[in-house]
């Protein structure tokens, strides 16, 4: 798309096929696309195509793309890999696992035509990669075009309409999330206001426009809708979801969506959730609400997608025994097993939200009996607001890692999650399309994680170097320093914002920049509860709120003592003095005043590397991040003199050091 930045498919990406001679043997719609895809690199690079065998050239092929299946739309995402005789040959029984195998070659680029390869077979993992939008169609008066979104308008809405002549750049879209392995979208804000409510019904076809521009890349487009749909849009007395008129108003409602899209993948579900309507209201429970919906979705192969994101948002905070980490396991746990097959439950990776540091959710590996979907935050809502570089592929990767169950034979989170993994998309109608252009590498790695969440973040991130950077004469200089860059820059952020687990010290409503009592006061669960002795959260069994407990046994026991709670979440479990010694050995007041030191100077030298790659890329893209660095510099700054005095005239501990602190 013209004015857009081609992000990790620059047309460079394609010289390697389109240098060369490709055969593409099937038909279908994705199929279409793979040979398109190909023409348009040889029309670049000289190279030639041809389609089931009708010879255009008598050169033998370099490439052979087949379909040995039909490309009917319908799943089929596997592929398979191989080289011998001076050929590389992918084949795939459906049109997407065409497509992704193309995508293989391009990231593999001149290597998939050198040498030889045995057959090598690639399916995803998880058979949902899906980014959530927060994207309102009407601009929100507190939230915007895009709650909690840093990269501009929305791609799909703009001022209470489709961008109909946008569509273009929903393609591009498409193929950009293709190309990383994302399959699914859903393309409106989780809380539904009024005119967002009304794509399920009247505006379908806005909705189906969309699907249009994405379909040719094999994603499924979802819908959010609002649980009191049948009461604001049908006009119905209730929204309990054992009605009979209510399941009748949704099965109406459901077959006109699925007149108007076919191949549409289903609903996503913000029930009883920060004054979201829900099933509470009528004394029925989730799965009962959840599974009205899945009921209706059935017939037509859809999903419904229900957030698990429920906790109090109107607690007193002076009630010590309340604590919102435990609410999700609290309400779900007891309703394991009564969820139908085709509704998902949506859990947000952490207890709390999306903080910068969080132990991962008891829930995940609680419910054996439901398909879970566990959801990131691609969208830097607290790690930077895409002002700040932070790169969440270290983090996402140890929430997918992580053994819940006692025992290293015990499964991952990203295999326990059988309902798909889930990002809020980051994404905008910013020419970045990220707003921080080093964002994308977030997007890129979500994607690639979802194919296969055990994969190592690092290749995750060369590749994304490699494929985004096209080749240049100093390759090897502009690649290390992009790495260094992005490396270790979430630990960087954490350094100067979350000590040792505490999160939400941020400036509350928009949640950009320090104010470490920001939310110590208010209704929301979120608390630190600092004191002129100590800090953090007791939740241990023995003497807290008992969360530490809704682990299995053997990290309910790492998490119930601060001698074995790991250090970066120990003020997550734990209110502890300051100067309790840490397993590092260090005290905690220590820790915190250096790290926030050390986070600042870590994005100094960021700063002055990146600075050091001008002249080795786009410009554009070269001034964009700098003009950040500077942001991110003097915000780093705040953060730090901010939380070093705060806790220096809490505590009276000076700092060992002797550095200057306000
Ligand atoms: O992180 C919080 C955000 C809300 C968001 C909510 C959610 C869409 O601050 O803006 O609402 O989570 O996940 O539903």
């Amino acid at each position: 798309m013209q004015g857009a930045d081609p992000a990790w498919l620059p047309d460079e990406a394609f010289r390697p096929i389109g240098t060369r001679h490709t055969l593409i043997r099937g038909s279908g719609p994705l199929v279409d696309t793979v040979h398109g895809e190909v023409a348009e690199a040889c029309v670049r690079f000289g190279g030639s195509v041809s389609r089931d065998g009708t010879l255009v050239s008598c050169e033998p092929y370099d490439l052979v793309l087949e379909l040995t299946g039909t490309d009917d739309g319908d799943c089929g995402e596997a592929f398979t890999f191989e080289r011998g005789d001076g050929r590389t040959t992918v084949t795939a029984s459906g049109g997407s696992g065409l497509l992704y195998g193309l995508f293989h070659v391009v990231r593999l680029g001149d290597t998939a035509f050198q040498g030889s390869y045995g057959r090598e077979e690639h399916r995803p993992e998880s058979a949902v990669r899906m980014l959530d939008h927060w994207d309102n169609v009407a601009v929100h008066p507190v939230m915007g075009q895009v709650e909690r979104g840093y990269a501009g308008g929305s791609l799909f809405w703009e001022d209470g309409r489709a961008r109909g002549e946008l569509l273009g750049r929903v393609r591009a879209y498409g193929r950009l999330l293709a190309a990383c392995g994302i399959n699914a979208v859903a393309v409106n804000n989780v809380n539904v206001h009024e005119a967002e409510a009304r794509l399920l019904t009247d505006r379908i076809r806005e909705v189906a426009e969309i699907a249009g521009a994405l379909r040719p890349y094999g994603i499924r487009t979802h819908l959010s809708v609002t649980f009191a749909a049948p009461m604001v849009l049908g006009g119905l007395p209730t929204a309990d979801p054992l009605d009979e008129a209510v399941r009748g108003w949704w099965a109406e409602a459901s077959a006109r969506v699925y007149a108007a899209i076919p191949d549409f993948g289903g609903y996503v579900v913000k029930a009883d959730s920060e004054g979201q309507p829900g099933p509470f209201a009528y004394g029925r429970s989730h799965a009962d609400g959840a599974n009205m919906l899945a009921a209706v979705l059935e017939p037509y192969g859809g999903t419904v997608h229900w957030r698990a994101f429920v906790y109090d948002h109107r607690q007193d905070w002076r009630d010590r025994t309340t604590d919102r980490a435990r609410a999700a396991y609290d309400h779900f746990t007891p309703l394991d097993g009564e969820f139908a097959d085709n509704a998902v439950l949506q859990v947000k990776h952490g207890p709390m939200d999306f903080q910068v540091r969080e132990p991962v959710s008891p829930l995940i590996g609680a419910m054996p009996g439901t398909r879970l979907a566990v959801e990131v935050q691609a969208t830097q809502e607290y790690t930077g607001q895409q002002r700040h570089v932070c790169w969440l592929g270290p983090m996402w990767s140890e929430v997918l890692r992580f053994r819940p169950h006692d025992g290293a034979d015990g499964a991952s989170v990203g295999e326990l999650a059988r309902g798909g993994l889930v990002a809020v998309s980051n994404v905008g109608d910013d020419p970045f399309w990220t707003g921080h252009p080093l964002a994308q590498a977030n997007l890129y790695t979500f994607g690639r994680l979802a194919w296969q969440p055990d994969a190592d973040p690092r290749r995750i991130l060369d590749e994304w170097i490699g494929l985004t950077f096209a080749p240049g004469p100093d390759d090897t200089r502009l690649h290390a320093g992009l790495r260094t860059v992005l490396d270790g820059s979430w630990r960087t952020y954490e350094k100067y914002t979350a000590p040792l687990g505490v999160g939400w010290m941020v400036q509350p409503g928009h949640h950009y920049g320090p104010s470490v009592d920001g939310y110590e006061y208010s209704p929301w669960g979120t608390y630190h509860f600092a004191d002129r002795d100590g800090i953090g959260v007791d939740r241990s069994v023995a003497t807290g709120t008992g969360y530490a407990g809704q682990y299995a046994k053997a990290w309910a026991e790492v998490y119930e003592s601060p001698e074995t709670c790991p250090d970066e979440l120990l003020l997550f479990f734990h209110h502890v003095s300051y100067g309790h010694t840490l397993r590092s050995g260090k005290t905690v007041i220590q820790h915190m005043y250096d790290t926030h030191f050390e986070g600042v100077e870590e994005v100094e030298e960021a700063r002055e590397v990146w600075a050091s790659l001008a002249g080795l890329m786009d410009p554009a893209r070269h001034a964009r991040v700098a003009e950040r660095f500077e942001e991110q510099l003097r915000s780093a700054r705040e953060w730090r003199d901010q939380i070093n005095s705060y806790f220096l005239r809490k505590s009276g501990v000076p700092d060992a050091h002797g550095r200057r602190i306000y």
